[in-house]
């Protein structure tokens, strides 16, 4: 049970980054922005990071499925320089 559970976990969550990459980079591609453009605007409150509500809205906008949606994870598996839940310039560019 434990087996199937995690074979289901990995093959969601695989497809999710493929979807949410795809989906990422036809937004990008679709309004003509670079990633810098992209990631200023998306930094709602301009701290130069973006935290998971500004996630939860950048994922909402370029079309992920909710099912995808996970904004706390995808900031934690980034998160990885300068470590606040909240992603700077550099972690997003990774
Ligand atoms: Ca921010
Ligand atoms: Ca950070």
């Amino acid at each position: 049970m434990f087996l199937i559970g995690f074979v289901f976990f990995v093959l969601v969550k695989t497809d999710c980054e493929e979807s949410i990459t795809y989906s990422f980079e036809n937004y990008r591609i679709e309004n003509n922005k670079s990633y810098e453009e992209l990631f200023n605007e998306f930094d709602l409150d301009n701290n130069n990071c973006i935290d998971s509500n500004e996630m939860n809205i950048l994922l909402k906008t370029i079309g992920v499925y909710w099912h995808c949606r996970w904004p706390e994870k995808i900031i934690d598996q980034f998160d990885t320089v300068n470590i606040n839940r909240c992603l700077e310039w550099d972690e997003f560019v990774l």
